[in-house]
C-alpha cells in the first residue's frame, strides 16, 4: 500500500480539484420544439435565446430549434419533454394545463382585464410561482411569451350572439379546459392538433376554430373561415419549459445563463408581438375577413361559470384566481 504524507495528499487533492474545475461540463446541443413556423415570434425568440446561450457558455451549449411541428404536435411534444426525450418546448399554456393543472388558471376565460393586467401578473411573483410549480410535474418553467387574445372564427356565417354558436363544431386545442369552454358556449368542441385544423376547416369537419390574429393568418385559416368575432375569450399565454432531465444536467452557472437568456428572449418577443398582431389583422381585413366586434360580451362571460367550477377544484386554485384579480 502506498502511504502518502499529508503534504502529498494535499497536493494530489489540489491537482484533482484544478483538473475538475478546468474541465468543462459536458457540452450539449439542446433540442427545442415549437409548433409555429420559422418566422413566428416565439421561434425567433428561442433562436435569440440560443445565440445568447452559445455566447455565454463560449460555445459549450447551444439550442437546435425544431419549429413547424417537426418533433410532433403540441400534446406529444409535451409528453416527450416530460420524459426527457425533448429538452425544451414552447407551447401554449392551455395544452400544458392537461399535464400541470395550475397552468389552466392562466387560460381561464375572461380572467384578465387587459394585456397590461396579464403582463403585471406574469412578470410578478404570481408568474414566478406558477413557473416554479411546474417542477413537480417534470418541467422547469423558464418564461412566458405573448399570445394576445383568442377569438372565435367561422366558415359560413358570422357569430353575433351565443345563439349563433349553437351546435357549431368548433376546433379547440387538446385541452380539457378549452373543450369545456366551447361546450359552455353551446357549441360542439372538436379537439384537434394545430397541424390538422386547416384541413378540418377546408373539408368542413369543423365549422370554425379560435385563435389569435397571428395564428389565424399564418396558418391560412383566414382564407377558409372569414368571419372573426372578437370574443377575446382567453389570453392564455405561451410558455417555454425545459425538461427536468435536461435541467438537472446543467451546472448552477449554466442554469443562470439559461434563465437569463429565456427572460431576455421574452423581452425581444414582446417587442415584435403587438406589431405582428396589428399586421395580421390588417392582412385578414384586406383579404375580406368580416370582423364582428359588437356582440353581447356579458352573456359569453356568464356562460363560463361551469368552466371556472371545473378548473378551480381546490381552494388553492381559487385563491390563486383571487390573487390574479387583485393585481392592478
Ligand atoms: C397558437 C399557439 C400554439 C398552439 C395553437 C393551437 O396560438 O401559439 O402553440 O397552441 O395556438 O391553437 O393549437
Amino acid at each position: 500500500m502506498i502511504i502518502l504524507s499529508s503534504a502529498w495528499r494535499a497536493w494530489v487533492l489540489a491537482v484533482a480539484l484544478a483538473v475538475a474545475v478546468a474541465l468543462p461540463a459536458e457540452a450539449r446541443v439542446f433540442r427545442v420544439a415549437d409548433t409555429q413556423s420559422a418566422d413566428y415570434p416565439t421561434v425567433q425568440a428561442i433562436v435569440l435565446m440560443g445565440r445568447l446561450i452559445e455566447e455565454r457558455t463560449h460555445g459549450r451549449h447551444s439550442l437546435r430549434v425544431f419549429h413547424s411541428r417537426q418533433l410532433g404536435e403540441e400534446k406529444e411534444t409535451i409528453e416527450q419533454t416530460r420524459v426527457g426525450a425533448i429538452d425544451l418546448n414552447r407551447t401554449n399554456i392551455a395544452p400544458l394545463g392537461s399535464f400541470v393543472p395550475i397552468a389552466n388558471v392562466l387560460a381561464l376565460p375572461f380572467l384578465f382585464r387587459s394585456v397590461d393586467h396579464l403582463h403585471a401578473v406574469l412578470d410578478g411573483p404570481i408568474g414566478d410561482d406558477i413557473l416554479a410549480s411546474f417542477k413537480d410535474y417534470g418541467f422547469i418553467g423558464l418564461t412566458f411569451y405573448d399570445s394576445g387574445a383568442r377569438s372565435i372564427y367561422t366558415r359560413r356565417r358570422a357569430v353575433h350572439a351565443l345563439a349563433d354558436l349553437k351546435g357549431l363544431r368548433i376546433r379547440v386545442q387538446q385541452s380539457e379546459l378549452m373543450v369545456a369552454m366551447i361546450r359552455a358556449l353551446g357549441a360542439v368542441p372538436v379537439a384537434l392538433p394545430y397541424g390538422q385544423v386547416e384541413t378540418a376547416l377546408n373539408t368542413g369537419l369543423v365549422d370554425g376554430a379560435e385563435n389569435n390574429w397571428p395564428s389565424y393568418v399564418t396558418t391560412n385559416h383566414f382564407k377558409v373561415a372569414p368571419y372573426y368575432t372578437l370574443t377575446e375569450h382567453t389570453m392564455s399565454p405561451e410558455v417555454l419549459v425545459m425538461s427536468r432531465h435536461a435541467w438537472d444536467s446543467l451546472s448552477n452557472e449554466d442554469k443562470t445563463i439559461f434563465r437569463d437568456a429565456a427572460r431576455e428572449s421574452n423581452r425581444f418577443m414582446r417587442e415584435q408581438w403587438s406589431a405582428l398582431e396589428e399586421q395580421s389583422r390588417r392582412k385578414a381585413e384586406a383579404a375580406g375577413t368580416t370582423i364582428v366586434s359588437d356582440f353581447p360580451r356579458q352573456s359569453f362571460q356568464q356562460a363560463m361559470a361551469p368552466v371556472y367550477e371545473k378548473v378551480l377544484n381546490s381552494p388553492a386554485l381559487g385563491r390563486l384566481v383571487d390573487r390574479i384579480r387583485e393585481v392592478r
